[in-house]
């Protein structure tokens, strides 16, 4: 690795798992580092050995810029995915300390639980032989980088800024998903408004590719998993207090409280 600070690639991982747990963004990497996308995800999985050393369990993937949306907001064009871990899951209707945030978003997300281990890449034909629950949910964004700006590398090497995840009740894998209106409304207003199919097209195939990333990175979608799509719309700032809910058409709706 070319790197300017001379910073190893685990010191960049303590530097955001530290910039989490602290509550406390850092400047984005890098400004002051090179690294490659492979390193990148190579910080990701360092900085989550921090936390599964504090007993975190790895519970599902997350799929980022997945929606032109998204891109846009955020000015990075490629697809990225995260881990998701136990204490990132709130219970729907929950209230939410903001205290716990830097600068928390929230967007609007369809959710898969995965039924059996995926340890090779599939079809869209086959993706729903891999799930058994799909579920309206909000992600809850927080980068670790001061005023939520990054490169491709710095968000990836952040756990895609992955925080924490809301997951409404789940329907049976037949509930057709495409083309399904979807929106984030905060205290009653609809802040942001999407299409399910404004999800790669067709939220199935968020399947598709978080089972070839996970082969790829070594990092296999496995039976019980929640799968995160990415969001269809861009994603919005939380205050306290606020109700927050998501709604997807003929899925259903979820909500939580921040405070
Ligand atoms: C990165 C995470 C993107 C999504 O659903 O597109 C993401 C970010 O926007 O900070 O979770
Ligand atoms: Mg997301």
């Amino acid at each position: 690795m070319q790197n300017t600070s001379n910073s190893s690639l685990s010191d960049l991982a303590i530097l955001l798992d530290q910039a989490a747990q602290n509550v406390n963004p850092i400047d984005q990497l890098s400004l002051t580092s090179t690294f490659t996308e492979t390193e990148a995800y190579e910080i990701q999985r360092l900085s989550m050995e921090e936390r599964y050393a504090r007993g975190e369990k790895l519970v599902g993937l997350k799929l980022g810029f997945t929606s032109y949306a998204k891109m846009e907001q955020m000015g990075v064009h490629d697809m990225i995915w995260g881990r998701l871990t136990d204490t990132m899951l709130i219970s729907k209707g929950d209230s939410i300390s903001m205290s716990r945030f830097i600068h928390a978003r929230a967007e609007p997300e369809i959710c898969f639980r995965i039924s059996q281990d995926i340890n090779r890449e599939i079809t869209i034909d086959e993706a729903r032989d891999f799930v058994d629950g799909i579920a309206p949910a909000i992600e809850i964004i927080d980068s670790r980088y001061q005023n939520f700006k990054f490169s491709l590398e710095d968000v990836i090497a952040d756990n895609c800024s992955s925080s924490a995840f809301v997951v409404g009740d789940w329907l049976d894998v037949t509930t057709p998903i495409v083309d399904l209106v979807m929106s984030l409304s905060m205290n009653g207003e609809i802040s942001e408004k999407g299409s399910s199919s404004d999800i790669l097209g067709n939220p199935w195939l968020s399947v598709v590719n978080a089972a070839r990333l996970g082969v790829k990175y070594n990092e296999p979608l496995k039976k019980g998993h929640y799968l995160m799509a990415g969001a269809a719309t861009p994603a919005v700032f939380l205050q306290s207090p606020m109700e927050v809910s998501a709604n997807v058409e003929n899925l259903g709706s979820i909500h939580f409280r921040t405070a």
